[in-house]
């Protein structure tokens, strides 16, 4: 179905503008902000020039009077192409426009994992030492991360120790009172209480300190983690990565989720792994696309098969969390994870302790879950209010440095949890990486989330000397600061970003898959597309150009009125249509009544053929963009 207007989600679609990986305990997917529509407003940027009906009121608020695209559409050129046997002759376009060749189509549809070839470093050191920790019944515990992938990946590990005949505790720190990643005083306490052997599931690369500590503690420490590797490693016991120089295993986007699934594979051998595969799965899926690493390779077998045994035989917490979120079984796609369930089982972390949501996904007590998932949905609401709060502040904040190449604000008032989805507004509003800090006491927690040609997480290595700590991914990431240092980080992040980009500012821009003719849009051409699914990161649905149809009907929705909703005519059907972010278009668009459209195609709640609008213009857009293309 298609994404929600109420402020739900964004992660699973966040997808056209390249928006990828998310990281270091800030992964969300969340929230209204549809990535969809990333750097909409940005692109005001490129045609403000151009357009006097765009006109800059006051202090770099643009206010947009008339009808205009808001990004440049990057048109497919037409090719000659034989479809392959079985795939339908759009399907066949789009997945070429993505460079995917005739002979692997088949594979791709079927989402079939390519072979496994070597496995990650460390991998089998790491089975060993806990076959050993096993036999002689010394105490492991699982240490996540707060975010969907280090709740959902350490409940994988946890329920693979279940099939061993092992309770393994896990342990899951507190954002606010630990912040992400291993602590020194965790471990302390861990192996006062016992433990042998800690597992790390999406944390831990960084945390060279800590190993360190592990080792003069008695402890094993066995990281597993996806997030970028520092220069100097920890010294742990075993350090499974598959971003670690010298890994050769072919997977290199899993998500930490992902990772601890190879291990647990690993340690249960074939015939363990199938006992559990539905519920392992599951779990996976859940966190791979709520941690926004890109749908393609093993993440999309992963997410597909995840998804299939979700629907299927979801775990007694995972029903639980899909009825209370008024989703139905059987049909969870990729994106309901990304804008619904992802952001509830996030919102424990974000507002307090991720606690509850781990015992949700352990959990085999149909009336604890109930009670469990109502929780989360509380917190869900909560969550949405204090993001509304944040983000208009910050979106205040971002104002006063309008020509900045990186946006950063800070306040004491904003609270750790929330600020990375404010971060993801600021990059829309505003086209370029931003930053923001939820200052405590005298340090500061930021959270970066950037586009795709600055990755933020070297553009930090470069702020090294101002930083206490940071990490993450090229798209997301996250640092801790002295409150006193954030002046200079800003006008560090501000050259280094410069520098990155060549002193040029990126115009967004919207790649269409295919341009298809009036006639084609029907029921029959949506199940085709959805041959396509699990879509979202890396492989977005796919974006349709439609020239000179009819819309009606339209109004604004959403709590800030910021959506708009219409009917669209195209040839002889009628289809409804939503576009995110675009509510102040309203008027321009009612005026016009015929316009240039790029959509997506998606099943509405009811099983019709939904549209969604990524972008339009008036008609004649698609020719000044094909014609601008071929200037430029
Ligand atoms: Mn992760």
């Amino acid at each position: 179905m298609l994404a929600r207007p109420d402020g739900e989600g964004a992660a699973a679609v966040a997808d056209a503008a390249g928006v990828a990986a998310v990281g270091l305990g800030e992964v969300d997917v969340d929230d209204g902000a549809h990535a969809a529509i990333a750097n909409a407003r940005a692109a005001n940027a490129v045609v403000r020039g151009r357009n006097p009906a765009i006109v800059r009121a006051g202090h770099a608020k643009l206010v947009v009077m008339s009808l205009i695209a808001l990004r440049r559409w990057i048109l497919p050129n037409v090719v000659d192409l034989v479809a392959p046997d079985g795939i339908p002759p759009l399907v066949a376009r789009v997945l070429a426009a993505r460079g995917i060749e005739t002979s692997e189509m088949a594979d791709f549809i079927a989402a079939r994992a390519v072979e496994d070839g070597p496995p990650m470093l460390d991998v089998d050191r790491a089975v060993e030492r806990l076959r050993r920790a096993l036999a002689a019944r010394e105490r492991i515990v699982v240490y996540g991360d707060y975010d969907v992938d280090g709740i959902a990946g350490s409940a994988t590990l946890v329920r693979a120790f279940r099939q061993l005949g092992v309770a393994v505790a896990a342990y899951i720190p507190n954002r606010y009172e630990e912040g992400y990643g291993l602590n020194e005083e965790a471990l302390r306490k861990l192996a006062a209480d016992g433990a042998r052997v800690i597992v790390s599931v999406d944390c831990g690369v960084t945390a060279v300190r800590e190993a360190a500590l592990a080792r003069s503690l008695g402890l094993d420490l066995i990281i597993t983690d996806h997030h970028h590797p520092p220069a100097d490693l920890p010294d742990a016991f075993a350090l499974v990565n598959p971003r670690r120089p010298g890994d050769v295993s072919l997977d290199k986007e899993l998500a930490g989720a992902g990772v601890a699934l190879m291990l647990a594979r690993r340690l249960l051998g074939e015939l363990g792994f199938a006992l559990r595969r539905d519920e392992l799965m599951q779990l996976v899926a859940l966190a791979t696309v709520a941690d926004v690493v890109p749908l393609r390779a093993a993440n999309r077998a992963l997410v597909r098969g995840g998804l299939e045994a979700l629907n299927r035989a979801p775990l007694t917490g995972v029903r639980a969390l899909v009825e209370r979120a008024g989703l139905k079984l059987g049909h969870v796609n990729a994106s309901d994870i990304g804008y619904v369930l992802g952001p509830r089982l996030n919102a424990a972390g974000r507002i307090a302790d991720a606690e509850e949501a781990l015992r949700l996904l352990l959990t085999e007590d149909a009336e604890e879950a109930k009670i469990l998932a109502e929780n989360l949905e509380k917190k869900n609401s909560e969550r949405q209010e204090l993001t509304r709060q944040v983000v208009k502040g910050a979106r205040e904040r971002a104002e006063e440095r309008p020509d900045a190449w990186a946006t950063v604000v800070a306040d004491p008032a904003w609270p750790a949890g929330i600020v990375g989805l404010a971060a993801s507004r600021l990059v829309e509003d505003h086209g370029r990486p931003a930053v923001v800090i939820a200052i405590d006491g005298e340090e500061g927690k930021g959270s970066c989330r950037s586009i795709s040609a600055v990755h933020i997480a070297e553009a930090l290595d470069e702020c090294d000397d101002l930083l206490i700590k940071h990490g993450g991914h090229a798209m997301a990431a996250g640092f801790s600061i002295a409150r006193e240092d954030i002046p200079a980080f800003t006008d560090r992040l501000d050259e280094v970003v410069r520098r990155r980009l060549g002193g040029v500012r990126p115009i967004p821009s919207l790649r269409v898959d295919a341009e298809i003719e009036p006639d084609a849009l029907t029921s029959r051409l949506a199940l085709e597309l959805a041959s396509l699914e699990p879509c979202g990161a890396g492989n977005p649905r796919p974006h349709l150009l439609l020239r000179n149809v009819k819309v009606f009907g339209i109004r604004q929705v959403g709590a800030d009125s910021d959506h708009l909703r219409c009917k669209i005519t195209v040839g002889r059907f009628t289809f409804d249509a939503m576009a995110f972010r675009r509510g102040e278009h309203m008027e321009a668009m009612t005026d016009a009544g015929v316009v240039d459209a790029v959509v997506t195609v998606g099943a509405g709640l009811r099983g019709f053929v939904e549209l969604e609008l990524r972008d339009f213009g008036p008609v004649g857009t698609a020719d000044r963009m094909r014609l601008e293309a071929v200037v430029a």
